[in-house]
């Protein structure tokens, strides 16, 4: 504030700031008249939704810790933060039973039909692509604490030799499929408040790979506040409310808060191609599944795998009253997890790789409908600060994050298409710090996938007894997107001596 600006001394108020431990260059200081009214109105707001606790330390803390506090505060919007915690209270996570079945499913083609029909699928695809409609929307907000790391999930090295991050491969990808289909294809990417600045600094000291850099649209999604099990907000310092972003289901919202989808409109878009940050084998803006979501004239379409094993962690797609359904992995009974079909096969078995289409028209429909997506309470554990101002460090659960999911807005979906993909292609997701799902095991994925490529095509690949490539590749997707291309581009007579880079 400068001298004299909109300032009325408030006797009461510098009193109100000065601080027992004497740090009276910060704390001892006058405020405005909008300060203390900015105050007074976050105190009564927070007091009555019964959340006066945060201004517990208010004595303690520097003026810059007040006005963040302050500004959360007023970010905050209580009565639905009330009305989720009571509502996810009443409705715990319980298993969904009877009433669903396996979905249809257009498989991996192996008959002379099914080639066609996908042959048919990628030329209807690629049509799209060259006309310009396509987007893609990259959901990059989450906190990834399993995998414990500091940074985004989408900055990690990952290139099997180039040690290049999932951001880059990502990027080349669409790279790659701008040049084969001359065309544009906008990146959205959403981030959060907690990872949104360094995302964008890596994008800039990347010289966004190649992108145009109006090509490359960041939005953030929403923060919520973690409360305890009592629904009390937690702090984590003496001026900071612990919050985390609102779930993957938060881009629906955040397409529309932040103009996104507008902008979309503005481009001529007409679908958009969604998928996760951590999956590096993503099959991006893939034709053929474009190609069936157009001819089906889809709303909401969704690629699937076989489980691994039933108790994977993938939610399932089901058929449940008519409509597409994804029941969540903690939703799944045990029952229903072990289930076989008359053929002795996992009976519910369409693994849920987050990879999706989505129509403009049918967010549309979505932004027409009040309250569009549920919360779910996801209980966790949160470290917070104690009455006594101490760090806690939780043993068990002690903590409600609030999310709401993609996948919800499934049941305003008419008409959708559920595609197997392969595994080994398509998915290798990146979830965890060591062992299953890990940076070291998409490293593997990666390699294989390019070993089989090349096998083929003709070359010798040595294989260790565990199916993996004995050595290293990488591929850049610029050299070639797909096993076709490459097989174009492949020198037959190459020999591999344990180390290719192309
Ligand atoms: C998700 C699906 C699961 C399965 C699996 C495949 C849910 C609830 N479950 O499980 O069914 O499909 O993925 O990999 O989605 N994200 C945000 N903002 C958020 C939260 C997450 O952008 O607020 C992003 C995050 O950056 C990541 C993705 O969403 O790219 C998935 O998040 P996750 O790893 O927490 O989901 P997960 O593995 O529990």
């Amino acid at each position: 504030m400068k001298n004299g600006d909109n300032f009325i001394g408030f006797p009461h108020c510098t009193n109100t700031y000065s601080h027992k431990t004497g740090n009276t260059r910060t704390l001892n200081r006058n405020i405005s008249a909008t300060e203390f009214l900015a105050e007074k109105k976050c105190r009564e707001t927070a007091l009555e939704a019964g959340q006066g606790h945060v201004f517990r330390w208010w004595n303690e803390i520097t003026h810059g810790e007040k006005q963040h506090l302050l500004d959360q505060i007023a970010s905050i919007d209580f009565p639905l933060i009330k009305k989720i915690f009571t509502d996810t209270r009443i409705k715990p996570v319980q298993s969904i039973r009877n009433n669903f079945s396996p979905p249809r499913i257009i498989p991996i083609p192996t008959s002379i039909d099914e080639q066609e029909n996908a042959l048919k699928a990628k030329h209807v695809g690629e049509s799209s692509l060259k006309r310009g409609e396509m987007s893609v929307l990259t959901v990059a907000g989450g906190q990834g604490t399993r995998l414990g790391s500091n940074g985004p999930k989408g900055t990690l090295s990952i290139g099997p030799i180039s040690g290049k991050s999932i951001f880059q491969l990502h990027a080349e990808k669409i790279q790659a499929l701008q040049k084969r289909y001359r065309t544009i294809i906008p990146w959205y990417i959403m981030t959060s408040e907690s990872n949104d600045a360094i995302t964008r600094d890596f994008f800039h000291t990347h010289r966004f790979f190649g992108f145009e850099p109006r090509d490359v649209c960041f939005f953030t999604q929403r923060m919520l506040p973690v409360v305890d099990l009592q629904g009390n907000l937690l702090m984590d310092s003496k001026w900071n409310v612990v919050t985390s972003p609102n779930g993957h289901g938060g881009a629906i919202i955040a397409l529309k808060e932040k103009e996104v989808f507008h902008d979309m409109k503005r481009r001529g878009i007409k679908h958009i191609f969604y998928h996760q940050v951590d999956n590096v084998l993503i099959k991006i803006a893939d034709p053929v599944f474009i190609g069936y979501h157009l001819m089906d004239n889809a709303e909401f379409s969704s690629k699937i795998v076989k489980k691994r094993h039933p108790e994977e962690k993938v939610g399932i797609i089901v058929q449940m009253d008519g409509r597409m359904h994804l029941i969540e992995y903690s939703e799944l009974s045990r029952e229903d997890m072990y289930a076989k079909d008359e053929n002795g096969a996992l009976k519910h078995n369409a693994g849920n790789i987050a990879v999706h289409m989505i129509s403009i028209d049918f967010l549309e429909k979505v932004y027409k409908e009040e309250d569009a997506l549920p919360y779910h309470a996801a209980i966790k554990k949160v470290p917070y600060l104690d009455k006594k101002g101490d760090m806690v460090n939780p043993e068990k659960n002690n903590a409600i994050k609030f999310e709401s999911f993609i996948f919800d807005v499934l049941k305003y979906v008419r008409k959708g298409v559920i595609m197997e993909a392969l595994r080994e292609d398509e998915f290798s997701p990146i979830k965890n710090m060591d062992g299953e799902n890990s940076p070291a095991t998409a490293k593997q994925d990666l390699v294989n996938l390019f070993g089989r490529w090349l096998r083929n095509s003709g070359i010798s690949i040595p294989m260790d007894n565990h199916g993996n490539v004995i050595g290293l590749i990488e591929i850049n997707p610029c050299f070639a997107l797909d096993e076709e291309e490459l097989r174009s581009k492949i020198d037959r007579n190459l020999k591999f001596n344990g180390h290719l880079s192309l």
